[in-house]
């Protein structure tokens, strides 16, 4: 079995299941092949303190079978290649927010610079026969700088967000620069269809790409296949975190401290994707429209901090705040607060008890990738006695969760009306929708990602030796 080399900014130790997300995920696959994980370190270095810009120290840690290699970045390097363009520009494109993203600043020349620096930096490390998987928008034009330095092993990417329809793509000056990117890649993958339809569109209708069938697509003298990889959790890893001391302990203090109420749970980075600010208004709205939950229905959101360095982050954390004050000083009784609203970080090992606790989960963002809580709430249900999912129809989740109450979130009433639904739905009927939605995220969990992604990638067609790579 070839290597797998795994390239994201951030990584963590998959030996450390508290780390959750792709870490569990890739642990299985990294530690059979002795795997290799590139990305950046975390650290900033200060070009005054004697710093190159560009060029950080590479780090290595040994983690059982797996080398961890990091990078550190210089300040400069990392405001425009993180905060500028990549949470500038592409983080509020691809959510389909042209109104948020800041074109203007030429961040675009520290995102290349950044990209070109990684492929410098991995390239010596790598093998003939290695298989490298990049995730997420931070680099989608990596692979294209490997190629450019002579690197000819198969290089699949996974982009963990959503994908615009081309018209709002179209809207980023050098778009045509970074989808041309994507050809550099053998395999190119996508959490919903929706998403894998808009590339498709975009690059018959932009890129002139000739269609090869099979997903497969040829432009600039490369062949790339395409494809949709809804991304799943590791089902059992976070049962068991239900399951475990801690897990039962945050459940039952839950359920006494809420003893006569119904907890309904959010848990969110605070983003403003995540439709947090619509969240509240259609608490409010059931708040307003169905009395009977006065005194009975509390909402306990936790939205942990995220990028605070960026402005809209600032924006949408104090309206969250005055919708919330506002509904606790409108509706609030000396012995019942309405919301609960904590803007921090919960530790992993509580979330599932604070999940099953819950009767219903409003996972509501305005667009979403694929949204793992959606899931992770899901996986953490009492079989016998679950709670409902209210979930948003533009959350990339939508396409698999069909027995989820799906909802449009700009919809304040319509999302009320659902809410109070679910607050009111009957044992059976709670019962069905739930073991629905179970078998869905056991068969599509992460290891059925993980590993449908990689076949694919060893069966995509290769490309023929010597071709040479157009330099962006
Ligand atoms: C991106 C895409 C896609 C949240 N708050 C706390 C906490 N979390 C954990 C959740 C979940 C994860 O963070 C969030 O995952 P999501 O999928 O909901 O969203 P993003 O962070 O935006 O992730 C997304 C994902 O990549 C994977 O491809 O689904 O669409 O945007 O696991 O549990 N964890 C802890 N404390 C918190 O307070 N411990």
């Amino acid at each position: 079995m070839a290597r797998l080399v795994v390239v994201s900014n951030r990584l963590a130790d998959p030996r450390k299941t508290a780390a959750g997300g792709l870490a569990v995920a890739l642990a299985d696959v990294l530690n059979n092949t002795g795997g290799l994980w590139f990305g950046w370190s975390g650290k900033l270095i200060e070009t005054a303190d004697g710093g190159v810009p560009g060029e950080g120290k590479m780090h290595t840690h040994q983690a059982g079978p797996v080398k961890l290699v990091t990078l550190d970045l210089s300040r400069e390097d990392h405001d425009s290649f993180y905060v500028g363009y990549s949470n500038g520009v592409l983080w509020p494109v691809f959510h389909y927010r042209l109104d948020l993203a800041d074109f203007d600043a030429g961040y675009i020349t520290g995102y290349r610079r950044v990209n070109q620096l990684f492929a410098r930096k991995l390239q010596p490390l790598l093998r003939d026969d290695d298989v490298i998987w990049i995730h997420d928008y931070h680099l989608i034009p990596l692979a294209a700088e490997l190629r450019a330095l002579g690197c000819s092993q198969r290089i699949g990417f996974f982009l963990h967000i959503p994908l615009p329809p081309p018209l709002i793509l179209a809207a980023i000056p050098g778009h045509d620069w970074l989808i041309r990117a994507l050809f550099a890649y053998d395999l190119v993958g996508f959490q919903s269809e929706a998403d894998h339809g808009h590339f498709c569109r975009y690059v018959e209708s932009e890129a002139h790409a000739h269609n090869l069938g099979d997903g497969r697509w040829r432009a600039f003298n490369r062949t790339v296949q395409a494809g949709a990889f809804p991304i799943g959790i590791d089902v059992e890893e976070f049962t068991g975190l239900a399951e475990a001391p801690e897990g039962r302990e945050m459940y039952e203090r839950m359920r006494r401290e809420y003893s006569r109420r119904k907890l309904l749970v959010g848990v969110d980075r605070l983003d403003y994707s995540k439709g947090l600010p619509q969240r509240m208004r259609a608490f409010r709205e059931l708040l307003q429209r169905y009395p009977e939950n006065h005194g009975k229905a509390t909402l306990i959101q936790i939205a942990s901090p995220s990028r605070e360095d960026v402005s809209a982050y600032t924006d949408i954390l104090h309206e969250l705040e005055s919708l919330c004050g506002s509904i606790n000083g409108n509706f609030g009784e000396l012995d019942w607060m309405p919301v609960r609203y904590m803007h921090r970080t919960v530790a992993r090992t509580r979330l599932p008890g604070l999940y099953r606790a819950s009767r219903v989960a409003l996972v509501t963002p305005l667009r979403d990738g694929m949204n793992l809580v959606a899931k992770e709430f899901i996986a953490a249900q009492d079989p016998q006695d679950p709670g409902v999912l209210v979930l948003s129809r533009f959350a990339g989740a939508a396409e698999q969760l069909r027995e989820a109450l799906l909802v449009n979130p700009y919809d304040i009433e319509a999302t009320a009306n659902a809410v109070h639904l679910a607050l009111q739905m009957p044992v059976e009927e709670r019962r069905i929708r739930h073991q629905g939605l179970l078998d869905t995220i056991r068969q599509y969990d992460v290891h059925w990602w993980c590993d449908t992604f990689l076949d694919t990638l060893a069966k995509a067609e290769a490309e023929e030796s010597g071709t040479p790579w157009l330099r962006l």
